[in-house]
């Protein structure tokens, strides 16, 4: 890919002659005549053909190529050897103008001449009259240099996420203010809470179903309208799905995660389990298998790209490992850091983070300036959207850059990118570590920043990682007694050459561990996995409050960490107890490692990573330059209208192999990168279903503590 990548390279940019790129400088040597102005259209640059032995003979003989011209000789061209300026004497005519072009166009020791004309050069800067602009700190920080986004570049070249719709799965949005209205998308909306297609919020008692809206304004908010503030991807369209307003079940979660999933890009979902630092909760069975068939058949067929939140519970000692959809493979788990790039409060951490954006933090730093609702005491716009609420659509409206510039990127492809170009910095706190791939990952940043910059140009040279694959290990029963800490109880697994040869695998991406353990006060517990590199994970941490007597029951635990390293070896597991006094006694009944990455082998890791560093200088970033990509399928607009849990339950006892068996295998055959062989096929399970999971109707009936992710701060 390297070599064609600068192949086509070549071919796109000719020589640019290098003099119209430097700035004219008086030679030390001469100094520049006193009178009159070397001004545009009475300049020439002039290159002699003569030796450049000897500097000051080559000066000697532009002096006299001036004389015979009839023009001044200005000296030396910056640092260019051989470069001359020439003016016309203050009082030339035009008729002695063009007599000056004929004598250098002549001159023997003239080898390239060039009358100069003004270069158009647009100022580098975007001027927006939205009266909120100039605070949005997280777009372009001027107090703190680097501690944003990194996206007004992007804007200049014209990225704007147009043609990417981006989904705000919340409260409703209010699509008639000012600044939501021109980018929305009613073909994407809808409303759960109510079952009709208008998801305007409805003001509570509580005044608080303003959350939606605040997070469309982050993606979408309309530039230069003289109004409040500006999206991330101001030309994107964003939609809105009401859902969180009202008793959430699993089979609403399932329809609003496909809902209009071939006119919605991007889900933006910045609310979760509780974030109490004692629930251990996720998507149930049909909200899992909506996940698994978004990035299936979304977004025809490339996959739909669903954005969380990693959570608010920092103050309780939460991570989000405990949290099922920050675990998900199929999900963007986004954490926040506060404007100094430090992790506020309330921030979570977990080994699956994939990266960090900007959110409010403590004290006097400043929170997210957005839309608001204008309802009850709203103004249409914000100073203190706060969170990691407010920093999940950012990274969602910076997805939607991504797809304008590439639409066929992957589900996959998205988190890739991701991994490859988060940025690292100081933070003392942050305990970054090197994986053997060279990818450094921190607990509590993810991969690091978000760069929407480097996001794009990444984007824009980066082809489609081969198809999906996984490995699962045999449930492992174990029934060990858990060592009070510092001792630690270790179980391992070979994962051997032969065990992947079936599949292919040989980097992973994604490692995920189900475990079952048996404890009287479950968060006493930490386990850590270790990858066969030696890289470490804290996949479940000890908490302090999380008190739960039922302990663990086949919980998946999923972490990056291992991002790009090879699948081969010895991966363990190390349990240890932070238990007060001698009753608790914890067992590890049984655990499963899966494994899921692709056949890409470790050198073509390396290879990607010197690809996507070559295109940071935004050269690729030119509307005449773009990779080839798959028209991807027609996918019917939704599969199931209404999707009833009836309709659900078949689809998810069907396992995705027999209903889509056609889809996929068309999949496979015309895109050969989004497979699903690895969701659907099992090495050793006989299930097609995640982790064996069985369909309670009881469960899908009975509403779910779901909470939109707010920091404390949030205002109203
Ligand atoms: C915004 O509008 C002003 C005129 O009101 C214009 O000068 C400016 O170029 C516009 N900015 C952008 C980025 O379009
Ligand atoms: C930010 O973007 C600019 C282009 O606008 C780029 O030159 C610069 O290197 C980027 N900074 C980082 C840290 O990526
Ligand atoms: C910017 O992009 C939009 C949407 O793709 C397009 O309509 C417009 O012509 C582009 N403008 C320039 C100056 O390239
Ligand atoms: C893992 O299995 C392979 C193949 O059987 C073997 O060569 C290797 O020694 C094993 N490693 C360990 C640590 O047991
Ligand atoms: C983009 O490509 C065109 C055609 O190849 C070229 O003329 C133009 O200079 C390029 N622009 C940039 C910014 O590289
Ligand atoms: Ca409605
Ligand atoms: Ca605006
Ligand atoms: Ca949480
Ligand atoms: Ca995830």
């Amino acid at each position: 890919m390297a070599f064609s990548l600068s192949h086509f390279l070549a071919l796109l940019l000719p020589p640019i002659p290098l003099l119209l790129l430097t700035t004219v400088k008086p030679h030390p040597g001469f100094g520049w005549p006193e009178s009159g102005a070397c001004v545009p259209g009475r300049s020439w640059a002039v290159r002699l053909g003569a030796s450049d032995e000897d500097g000051r003979r080559l000066d000697d003989l532009a002096e006299a190529v001036a004389q015979e011209a009839g023009l001044q000789n200005w000296g030396q061209i910056g640092q260019l050897e051989g470069h001359y300026l020439f003016c016309y004497a203050p009082h030339g005519q035009p008729e002695e103008i063009s007599a000056a072009a004929k004598v250098l166009a002549a001159h023997p020791d003239v080898a390239w001449h060039s009358q100069e004309q003004p270069l158009r050069r647009a100022k580098r800067s975007m001027e927006f009259n939205d009266p909120r602009y100039p605070k949005q700190w997280h777009l372009h920080n001027e107090v703190r240099a680097g501690m944003d986004i990194n996206v007004t570049g992007v804007w200049e070249r014209n990225v704007t996420g147009s043609g990417v719709t981006v989904v705000v799965v919340d409260d409703g949005i209010q699509h008639t203010l000012q600044d939501i209205q021109p980018n929305y998308s009613p073909e994407g909306s809808y409303d759960l809470n109510s079952n009709d297609p208008d998801p305007m919020p409805h003001p509570d008692s509580r005044g608080d179903n303003h959350h939606g809206t605040r997070c469309a304004g982050e993606i979408a908010a309309a530039p230069n309208n003289s109004f409040c503030a500006v999206g991330v991807a101001y030309g994107s369209r964003v939609a809105g799905i009401r859902v969180l307003d009202g008793p959430l079940t699993d089979s609403m979660e399932a329809v609003a995660f496909n809902k209009h999933y071939q006119v919605n890009d991007v889900y933006s979902c910045s609310w979760g389990p509780e974030d109490d630092g004692r629930t251990v909760d996720g998507p149930h069975p049909l909200g899992k298998v909506a996940l698994q068939h978004g990035v299936i058949a979304g977004r025809r067929g490339f996959g739909s790209i669903f954005v969380v939140a990693s959570g608010n519970g920092g103050q309780n000692e939460d991570d989000c490992n405990y949290d099922g959809y920050a675990n998900s493979i199929y999900t963007v788990t986004i954490g926040a850091v506060d404007e100094n790039g430090r992790k506020p409060f309330y921030a979570e951490k977990c080994a699956s983070m994939l990266a960090v954006t900007f959110s409010s933090g403590d004290g006097l730093l400043r929170s997210i300036v957005t839309s608001d609702w204008s309802m009850q005491q709203g103004t249409g716009c914000t100073e203190g959207h706060t969170g990691t609420s407010a920093a999940a659509p950012l990274a969602a409206g910076m997805v939607a850059l991504m797809l304008q510039v590439r639409p066929c990127l992957t589900w996959r492809d998205v988190q890739h990118i991701i991994a490859y170009t988060a940025t690292k910095y100081e933070d003392k706190e942050a305990d970054w570590m090197a994986n053997s791939a060279g990818f450094r990952h921190s607990h509590l940043h993810g991969f690091g920043l978000l760069n929407a910059w480097r996001l794009v140009n990444a984007a824009k040279v980066w082809e489609s990682v081969p198809f999906l694959v996984s490995y699962q290990s045999p449930v492992l029963r174990e029934e060990r007694t858990i060592h009070a800490h510092p001792l630690v109880s270790t179980v391992t697994w070979n994962v051997t050459a032969a065990d992947l040869l079936e599949s292919g695998m040989q980097t992973l991406e994604h490692v995920s561990v189900a475990v079952t353990v048996s404890h009287p006060r479950r968060g006493n517990v930490e386990i850590t996995l270790i990858c066969p590199s030696g890289m470490t994970s804290v996949i479940g941490a000890h908490r302090s409050m999380d008190v739960d007597p039922s302990g663990y029951n086949d919980w998946t635990f999923s972490t990056v960490r291992c991002w790009g390293e090879r699948a081969e070896g010895v991966y363990s597991l190390q349990l240890t107890d932070y238990r007060q006094g001698a009753l608790n006694i914890g067992v590890l009944n049984q655990w499963k490692l899966i494994l899921y990455g692709s056949s890409m082998s470790f050198d073509e890791v390396k290879a990607r990573q010197r690809v996507v560093e070559d295109a940071m200088g935004g050269q690729y970033l030119n509307s005449s330059f773009s990779l080839p990509c798959p028209p991807g399928l027609d996918i019917p607009p939704e599969s199931f209208s209404p999707l009833t849990s009836n309709i659900l339950k078949s689809l998810l006892l069907l396992g995705c192999l027999a209903l889509f068996a056609s889809l996929y295998y068309m999949l496979e055959v015309t895109l050969f990168h989004v497979d699903s062989r690895g969701l659907c096929r099992r090495r050793r399970g006989h299930s097609n279903i995640e982790e064996g999971d069985e369909l309670e109707v009881g469960s899908m009936l009975a509403p779910e503590d779901k909470e939109p992710i707010m920091g404390r701060h949030s205002s109203t």
